[in-house]
């Protein structure tokens, strides 16, 4: 239930920004909203209104979700998963939803003070009644430079997973790798200050900052390694994930170097707010984190749908993607050392930056169309796709073990893992459900799980599913009238909204004789 309330307010939040459009006043500051421009004196409006309240809205979503994965992973494996079996994705889920639980509030502490200056007259972000507009980048860099790694870890944990099954060997460095992916997500919260290197803030917080911020790469390079070494000691298979996975190395490198220059002070200075530091990102996020994503998409989405994805159409989209990609971000280094400012789309002529932004354009259209190659191939294969087999790669993992797709529950019978790589090593998994004699057990059906203690995996009592509940759309349904009336200063809707959100929790929450589940 808890899931489902992430998701409706997930969607509640989205609508409610995207509704600014069709009043036409959305968000105008950019994506960090800088104070003093986002105060009310510089930027009247409804814009900045519908971005901070949303983004307040979209927290709830956000939070709700992150606990979610957490007690997941950490209380409902299966019976002998113990935490050093657990596969390196959902290591990456783990430190990603860590991650957000403490990065999250200091973004909505934020949006809430922007809020209370803009329509309440405070004055944290106003110099001229003793408020400081630093105050605001602070607080949005603590929140964002973790954000960019919760976009990265699970990324990592998707090639990860793709990588040692196309070399048929297990990860080099397994626990390596996951300490890695914690302490990325850890030191993640110590640089957010690079992101201010132009503010003038005092030396030494910012030699800090820097040096933080060149810690970082250990782990980023602990983890190149151990994927580089995993390709050499493994015999390739070169199918589109894996073809994804190996262009993601090669653009994350790219971009993690720039990253690295940037961490030195005098560098960011010369650089900072011109093309260079878009170069960056787009390499480290189309590159670290879209590329996975498509990886993911070609491995995993067999198993979702039961359908194949077409081999030739995936390699071809690959290629085009990254010829096309390096075309746009490439020269955006060049123009940006050139001087040229971010988010500037038109310039006099003869200042060198022509002929780079001219091919930019044409890498553009590129990347769209490899892009598109893949759609095309997913309606495809859901069309007429080849049947994919329970296990179409060989991964080792459980969700291979399963159907293709698998049913609601995922298993008939809970497996009991004995291994790292339960499906490579236990070979009952390969063949069909695990018997009760193996460790199998059938608990009705799939309605019924079990939890599990947290280190170990071993089962510690069986819980029912929970059953469906109109709860969670209806504690949304009030939570979006609220927002809406702080939203257009209608504070009895909003009142209004707030009561109808306690009510929707009364009901949830309210004791019915039976386990209660949430
Ligand atoms: C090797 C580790 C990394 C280092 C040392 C690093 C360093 C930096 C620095 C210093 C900046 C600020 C540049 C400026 O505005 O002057 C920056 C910008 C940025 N980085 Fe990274 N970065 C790293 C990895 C990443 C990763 C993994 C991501 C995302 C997945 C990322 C996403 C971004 C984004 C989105 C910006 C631009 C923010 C803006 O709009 O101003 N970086 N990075
Ligand atoms: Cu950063």
């Amino acid at each position: 239930r808890l899931n489902a309330f992430g998701y409706w307010i997930f969607l509640a939040a989205g609508l409610f920004m995207y509704s600014s459009f069709l009043v036409g006043k959305a968000p105008n500051n950019g994506w960090f909203n800088n104070a003093p421009l986002a105060n009310s004196q510089f930027t009247p409006g409804l814009n900045i209104d519908f971005y901070a309240l949303g983004l307040i809205f979209l927290g709830i979503s956000t939070t709700a979700g992150a606990i979610n994965f957490i007690v997941t992973i950490l209380k409902m494996r299966a019976p002998g998963m113990s935490i050093n079996r657990m596969p390196i994705f959902v290591w990456g889920e783990l430190a990603f939803a860590f991650s957000i639980v403490f990065a999250q509030p200091a973004l909505t502490a934020a949006l809430v003070m922007l809020e209370l200056d803009r329509k309440f007259g405070f004055a944290f972000f106003d110099p001229s009644k003793g408020g400081d507009v630093i105050l605001w980048q602070h607080l949005f860099w603590i929140f964002g430079h973790p954000w960019v790694y919760i976009l990265i870890l699970p990324a990592f944990g998707i090639v990860s997973m793709i990588i040692p099954t196309f070399c048929g060997r297990p990860i080099i460095g397994y626990t390596w790798v996951v300490v890695a992916e914690m302490a990325t997500a850890v030191i993640g919260f110590g640089v957010w200050v690079h992101h201010m290197f132009a503010t003038g803030l005092p030396q030494v917080a910012m030699s800090f900052i820097s040096a933080a911020s060149f810690m970082v790469t250990l782990p980023s390079g602990t983890q190149t390694f151990a994927w580089l070494a995993t390709l050499v000691a493994g015999k390739i298979k070169l199918k589109t994930p894996m073809l994804f996975s190996l262009g993601f190395i090669v653009l994350f490198v790219v971009g993690g170097l720039s990253g690295v220059m940037f961490a030195s002070i005098p560098f960011d200075q010369q650089t900072t707010d011109t093309y260079f530091v878009v170069a960056h990102f787009h390499y480290i996020i189309v590159g670290g984190v879209i590329f996975p994503l498509f990886a993911g998409l070609y491995y995993w989405l067999p198993k979702m749908t039961g359908k194949m994805l077409d081999e030739r159409w995936g390699k071809t989209s690959f290629w085009v993607m990254f010829v096309g990609f390096n075309l746009v971000f490439f020269p955006m280094h060049i123009t940006g050392l050139l001087g040229q400012p971010r988010r500037t789309y038109t310039y006099l002529p003869g200042l060198g930056w022509d002929i780079w932004n001219a091919i930019e354009t044409v890498g553009a259209f590129m990347l769209a169309f490899g892009i598109l190659l893949t759609f095309v191939n997913w309606f495809r294969s859901a069309r007429r796709g080849e049947a994919a087999p329970d296990n179409p790669w060989g991964g080792d993992t459980l969700e291979w073990a399963t159907t293709s797709p698998p049913p609601h529950y995922n298993f008939e019978m809970v497996p009991t893992v004995r291994s790292l790589h339960p499906v490579w090593d236990q070979d009952e998994l390969s063949h069909g459900r695990q018997s009760p004699e193996r460790g199998g057990h059938p608990l009705a059906d799939g309605h019924e799980t079990f939890a599990s203690s947290m280190l170990d995996g071993r089962p510690q009592a069986v819980m029912e599913m929970p059953h469906e509940s109109p709860w969670p759309v209806l504690l949304t349904l009030a939570l979006t009238v609220m927002f809406y009336g702080v939203l257009l200063d209608a504070y009895a809707l909003a009142a209004a909204g707030v009561a109808a959100s306690g009510a929707a929790m009364m009901g949830w929450f309210w004791p019915k004789g039976e386990t209660q589940e949430t």
